[in-house]
C-alpha cells in the first residue's frame, strides 16, 4: 500500500459543540421535537440549551459531523492525514473544541468569528435515538473568503480527498462547490454526507448543483428517503435509491461513483454506477447494553471509510472500516471514539 501523503484529506463543515444529555419524552414534546431528527433551531428552541445544561445533567462534547467523521478517519490514519475546515467563535466553546481536535490529532483550520459565538447543538437521547437542535451561530459565518486565503487553499491543493458534510450546504455552498471543481479537475475524490432529512428536503437545489461531483455519496435510511421523496422517487425502496444515486449524471468519469446507504443495525447497501447488484453488507454485531448511545454512528462510519479510501484500500475493506469505528463510537459517550486507540 502507497503511504498516505500529509494531510490527504481535507473535510469541510460546521464545527459545533454538542450539548448532549438523556431525556424523555417531556423533553421532545415541550420543544415539538421528533424523537431521531436533526433540526435548525428556531427562536422557540433556544431555551433548550440551558434547559439541558440545568435540568439534565448534560455534558459539552465535541461535535459537528463532519468534524467528528474527521476526527474518526485521523483515528484511523498516519499522524498529520487530515484537516477540517470550518467558522467558530472566539470563545470558551472554541477553546473546548481546539483541546478535543488536539488529543485527536485532528488539524484544524477555523474561521474566527469574533462577534458570533460558537455554534451549540443540542442532543436529547432516548434510547437508541437521538434529536438534534442546531444553533449554528459561527459556524454559519463561514466564507469564501478563508477558504481562497493562500495559506488555506493551498491546503486544498495538497489534499488528495475531500469529504464535505451536507449540513454545509446550509452556510456556504460557494465554498462546496469550489472543492468540487478542485476535486474534478484533478482527478480527486470528492464525497458528500446527505446529512439530514432537511438538507435534500429544503436545500435541494444546491445539493443537486453538487451532484455531478460526488464520486462517494452517502446517507441513511431517513436520509435517503428523503431524498427520493423530493427528487420524484417517493417509496422507492432503498436499494432502488442507492441504484439512483449512483447513476446519476457525473463530471469526473474517471472515478465511478459509490452511494452508500446506512441503516442502523441492518445492512449497509452499496451501489456502484453501471453496476447491476446492490450489495449489502450486514454490520458487526454489538450486544445491546454495550451501546452508550448512537449519535455520531453515522459520521464514524463515514470516518472509517474515507480512511479506508485514503489508504487505496478495496471498496469492501472501506466498507469493514466503517463499520468497524461506527462500533467503537457507539460505545462512547456522544460522537467519540475510545482512547487508548484501538487498532482496526
Ligand atoms: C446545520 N446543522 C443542523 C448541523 C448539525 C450538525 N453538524 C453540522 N451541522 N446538526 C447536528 N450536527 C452534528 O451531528 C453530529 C451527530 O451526527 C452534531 O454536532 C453531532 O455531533
Amino acid at each position: 500500500m502507497a503511504p498516505v501523503k500529509e494531510y490527504a484529506l481535507l473535510c469541510l463543515e460546521n464545527p459545533l459543540l454538542d450539548i448532549q444529555a438523556v431525556g424523555n419524552d417531556d423533553l421532545l414534546a415541550k420543544y415539538k421535537l421528533k424523537a431521531n431528527d436533526a433540526i435548525l433551531a428556531s427562536p422557540e428552541h433556544l431555551p433548550i440549551y440551558e434547559d439541558l445544561l440545568n435540568n439534565y445533567d448534560a455534558k459539552l462534547i465535541a461535535g459537528g459531523a463532519a468534524q467528528n467523521t474527521a476526527r474518526g478517519a485521523q483515528y484511523l490514519l498516519p499522524p498529520n492525514s487530515v484537516v477540517y475546515l470550518g467558522g467558530v467563535g472566539d470563545d470558551k466553546y472554541a477553546s473546548i473544541l481546539h483541546d478535543a481536535v488536539k488529543a485527536a490529532g485532528l488539524r484544524v483550520e477555523y474561521r474566527v468569528d469574533p462577534a458570533t459565538p460558537t455554534g451549540r447543538c443540542g442532543v436529547v437521547i432516548t434510547g437508541h435515538n437521538r434529536s438534534m437542535v442546531t444553533e449554528l451561530g459561527a459556524a454559519n459565518t463561514y466564507a469564501l473568503d478563508h477558504l481562497e486565503k493562500p495559506e488555506i487553499w493551498a491546503l486544498a491543493e495538497n489534499a488528495e480527498a475531500f469529504y464535505i458534510g451536507g449540513y454545509h450546504f446550509t452556510v456556504c455552498p460557494p465554498a462546496i462547490m469550489k472543492l468540487a471543481h478542485e476535486a474534478a479537475a484533478k482527478n480527486k475524490l470528492f464525497a458528500l454526507s446527505l446529512s439530514a432529512p432537511f438538507i435534500p428536503q429544503f436545500f435541494k437545489e444546491p445539493l443537486d448543483a453538487s451532484a455531478p461531483y460526488w464520486d462517494v455519496v452517502i446517507g441513511n435510511e431517513a436520509e435517503a428517503a428523503a431524498y427520493a421523496e423530493s427528487h420524484g422517487l417517493a417509496g422507492a425502496d432503498l436499494p432502488t435509491i442507492a441504484k439512483h444515486l449512483a447513476n446519476l449524471p457525473k463530471e469526473n468519469t474517471q472515478r465511478k461513483r459509490v452511494a452508500i446507504v446506512t441503516q442502523g443495525t441492518d445492512p449497509t447497501l452499496v451501489a456502484v454506477q453501471g453496476e447491476d447488484a446492490v450489495k449489502e453488507y450486514p454490520v458487526k454485531p454489538i450486544e445491546t447494553e454495550k451501546i452508550n448511545d448512537t449519535n455520531g454512528a453515522g459520521d464514524a462510519f463515514a470516518g472509517g471509510f474515507l480512511a479506508g479510501l485514503v489508504e487505496g484500500k478495496p471498496l469492501h475493506e472501506c466498507i469493514d472500516m466503517g463499520q468497524w469505528l461506527a462500533k467503537l463510537s457507539i460505545q462512547e459517550l456522544g460522537p467519540s471514539y475510545p482512547f487508548p486507540k484501538q487498532a482496526y
